[in-house]
């Protein structure tokens, strides 16, 4: 029987299980849940509050991207996403660690101020969505939920200054990740997969693709997730990222 993903469309952690899904050959339907409302509904469903869970063809449930991904891993081994050696697989664990409590919630709040500036934005990022929003509620709707979605993940203009601070310093880890080949290689491994569908979503931010786009963090997003709704969504001048010159002109001939 199918597993069922219980997903909001373009949520980085729902991304990466699905490309989980996907590259374990494993047969699932998609239960779409509109973003912010989903909070009550996922808590009448499974007494919690986030998306993705998914559950298995077996009617076991699993809660959270990174249960998700392990579990997948030991019932279907390959491909692989976590190596077979123990400090290897520590290390690619460690990686996956601070993907999901370090980068995955810094793009969740940048995302939704990003578009609580631009509502026109959802619209780009509901692309392939199949909850349409009819057009003259789309503006509200995104205010609506931004509002709710900013206030649940405690976003604010603070958060907003120190998570664009942090961005050079996350692409250097990132980097170093790949350098050191804990990430990166030709077959993505479960931190590929937490930290790059982040990068992805970083990748719709304007402001940021000057800086990203060179990097071989960029690379590896690519490679693991070839497309991503809402690319150049949110318009440059929406983040506090001060672009140096070369870098938009390098940008500009990419
Ligand atoms: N780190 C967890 C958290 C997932 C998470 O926070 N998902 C967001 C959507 S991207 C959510 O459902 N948030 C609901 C809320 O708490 O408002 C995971 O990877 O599963």
């Amino acid at each position: 029987m199918a597993h069922v993903l219980y997903e909001i469309h373009g949520s980085h952690p729902c991304v990466a299980v699905e490309r989980a899904l996907q590259l374990k050959r494993q047969p699932y339907k998609l239960r779409e849940l509109p973003p912010a409302f989903h909070v009550p509904l996922q808590w009448l469903r499974f007494r919690r509050l986030t998306v993705p869970v998914l559950v298995l063809g077996s009617g076991e449930t699993l809660i959270g991207s990174t249960t998700i991904l392990h579990r997948l891993d030991e019932l279907v081994p390959e491909p692989s996403l976590l190596p077979a050696d123990p400090a290897a697989r520590a290390r690619v664990e460690e990686a996956e660690r601070w993907g999901d409590e370090v980068l995955q919630p810094a793009v969740r709040r940048m995302i939704w101020l990003g578009i609580k500036r631009n509502p026109h934005a959802l619209k780009g990022y509901a692309k392939g969505s199949k909850l349409p929003v009819p057009g003259p509620l789309q503006t509200p709707t995104a205010r609506l939920v931004c509002r709710l979605a900013g206030w649940r993940n405690r976003a604010d203009a603070a958060t907003l200054q120190a998570d664009s601070a942090a961005i050079p310093g996350w692409l250097d880890h990132v980097d170093e990740l790949i350098a050191e080949g804990v990430v990166g290689g030709p077959q993505p491994n479960a931190a590929d997969l937490q930290i790059g569908s982040s990068l992805r979503l970083l990748g719709t931010f304007a402001d940021v693709w000057p800086q990203l786009s060179a990097r071989p963090a960029w690379q590896l997003a690519r490679r693991a997730f070839p497309s991503y709704p809402g690319e150049g969504e949110i318009p440059p001048g929406t983040y506090p990222i001060a672009t140096p010159a070369p870098a938009l002109a390098a940008a500009a001939a990419a």
